[in-house]
Order: C-alpha cells, then sequence, then structure tokens
C-alpha cells in the first residue's frame, strides 16, 4: 500500500509531497548554515506553525508590535519545500526555518551543534487524529476517509514525512550532534509563559515582562486563529480546501478519545507502544494528567 504517486516520492525511506523536489531535497545536505540560524523541526501536526509563530513573535520586534505585515510563512520559511517566492540568501539574520525532515536529511553543518534547534513532540494519537483531519482538506495530502484505514497508513509510515516513530526515536537518539531544545506540545498547552521563557533563554534572547506577556497572548490558540499572518489561511486554494478544514482545528490535548475505539486505542498501543517505552519522553494523553 504506496500513497499516491501523484503526490509523494521517496528520497532517503523518507516521503515528501508536493511544493518541493528530489532536487531540492537533495541539495539540502549542502546547504550552508550559518552559526545564527534556527530552525524549527518536527513530525507533522506536532505544533510546528505554532512554534513557528511564537519564534517570529520574540525574534521580531515588527511582528510582536504589529507594525510588520509578514506572514509566518515566510518570516520561517520551509527549508525542503521549494518555492519561487523565498530566497534563503536573503532572509534577515538569524533566519529562521521551519522542518519535518527527519535528523539525517538536514544539512550537514547541522551536526557538529552547529545552528539551534528547537524539537516539537506531540502525543502521537493527538498527532494522528490531527492528522486524518488535515488531510481532508489538504489538496496535497491523499485523502483517506476512513479513519481506520487512514490509522493503518500511519502506524506504518505510509504517510507524508513517513513513520512518527522514526522521526521521534531518530532526533531524540542523535541529540548530542546537535544543538537541541526538546518541547512538547502538551507543556507548551499546559504552561505557554514557561515554554516561550525556555525558547528565550535557548536563543538567548532577553524579552522584558511585558514583551513576553505580549508574545503569550498572542500565541494562543485563540488569538492565532485571528491572526491572518499566523493562521495560515491564505494558503491557495489548490493547495487547500478552505471549506473543509483548518489549520487551526481545535488545539487540544486528547482529541484523539473523541474518534478511537477501545479497539483501535488497543491496536495503536500494540504497535507502538513498546517503542514508545524507549523515548525519554513522558507523555500526556490528557490535559489534566500530571506532566
Ligand atoms: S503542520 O501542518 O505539520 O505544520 O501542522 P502543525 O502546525 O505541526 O500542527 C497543527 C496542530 O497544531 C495546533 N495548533 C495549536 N494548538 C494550540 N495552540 C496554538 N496556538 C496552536 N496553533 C496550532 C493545530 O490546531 C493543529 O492541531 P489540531 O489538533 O488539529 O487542532
Amino acid at each position: 500500500m504506496e500513497p499516491s504517486k501523484e503526490y509523494v516520492f521517496k528520497y532517503k525511506g523518507f516521503y515528501f509531497g508536493a511544493i518541493t523536489t528530489l532536487e531540492h531535497v537533495a541539495s539540502l545536505e549542502d546547504f550552508e548554515i550559518k552559526d545564527s540560524d534556527i530552525f524549527i523541526a518536527t513530525y507533522p501536526k506536532s505544533g510546528t506553525v505554532w512554534t513557528q509563530n511564537i519564534l517570529a513573535l520574540i525574534m521580531s520586534e515588527g511582528h510582536r508590535n504589529g507594525t510588520e505585515n509578514m506572514a509566518t510563512m515566510d518570516r520561517i520559511p520551509w527549508l525542503e519545500y521549494d518555492m519561487e517566492s523565498v530566497d534563503f540568501a536573503t532572509l534577515p539574520s538569524p533566519r529562521i526555518f521551519a522542518t519535518h525532515l527527519p535528523y539525517y536529511l538536514v544539512p550537514r553543518d547541522m551536526r557538529n551543534k552547529r545552528a539551534r534547534i528547537i524539537y516539537v513532540t506531540r502525543n502521537p494519537k493527538d498527532v494522528m487524529v490531527s492528522y486524518y483531519h488535515f488531510s481532508k482538506f489538504m489538496n496535497t495530502l491523499k485523502k483517506i476517509p476512513d479513519f481506520n484505514l487512514f490509522m493503518e497508513r500511519f502506524l506504518s509510515g505510509k504517510v507524508l514525512a513517513s513513520s512518527w516513530i522514526d522521526h521521534v526515536a531518530g532526533w531524540y537518539s542523535h541529540a548530542e550532534d546537535f544543538n537541541i531544545l526538546f518541547l512538547t506540545y502538551e507543556e507548551m498547552k499546559k504552561d505557554l509563559r514557561s515554554a516561550v521563557l525556555k525558547i528565550c533563554n535557548f536563543l538567548g534572547k532577553k524579552l522584558s515582562e511585558e514583551e513576553v506577556d505580549s508574545v503569550v497572548r498572542q500565541a494562543t490558540f485563540e488569538n492565532m486563529r485571528k491572526d491572518p499572518r499566523a493562521n495560515y489561511e491564505n494558503m491557495p486554494e489548490e493547495l487547500a480546501e478552505k471549506n473543509k478544514g483548518k489549520f487551526l482545528r481545535k488545539g487540544t490535548v486528547g482529541d484523539w478519545k473523541n474518534i478511537m475505539t477501545v479497539a483501535q486505542n488497543e491496536r495503536f498501543d500494540k504497535v507502538l507502544g513498546e517503542r514508545m517505552k524507549t523515548l525519554p519522553i513522558k507523555f500526556v494523553w490528557d490535559i489534566n494528567d500530571e506532566m
């Protein structure tokens, strides 16, 4: 069972989708890094756009005070997308990129602890459910209306960005090669201010109390949803069918419980449970769980 060939190619074991080419992806290993570069790395649906907005708010005063009107997608472009509108060379310093690449496909220079990476994980049941809803309105993804079938594809890594567990385990087990901060979606959800401060600290960015308050206020789900710079609603119609869903859909912890049956939950745990235990992450399945 392969994902639609129309939309996907595989490079070194990893599935890529539209908006890129094999040549672009293959060239990234030689991509020249600057020490000041910052990367947000995630498996899809783990809080990338959220972190993108937080970084734009932290790093750019104009973004924070609303004097500069630039979509986060342009301010923090995707490394693996080959978009004519974005010229990596002309990005202001420090350059910030988002990526779903696995650890072994990122620019070689990033090893040896060059550049800073923020890697965000989310509990994989919420990732899967978010991904399922996402695939219903993204024209770049294969539509699989049957959730059970989608789950099987997710579990076997037959989706864009391939296997969730390989992605997360890969980044965690190679953490020592990189200058990396690990965050979870759930900790951001539970205490956004602390997460913002952790990021500031990692980036060596000093903000006043008021500036931190402003970042936190503008990075809440409700406010981001209203912010055209952050909500990805300016996506061209050929990429996203806007009447069928939103990038900022629900923004909660534990939505998996609303869709997964007991049997599906057991099946999920059977496939991923053992390997998940080897990860140094305390998974939070419900917002009321102890962290
Ligand atoms: S993508 O397409 O891979 O870039 O998606 P990604 O941004 O990684 O993940 C999308 C999910 O993140 C939720 N989101 C947020 N949650 C809480 N607070 C804020 N501010 C926020 N911004 C984005 C978004 O709603 C998606 O999750 P679901 O569960 O589908 O709502």
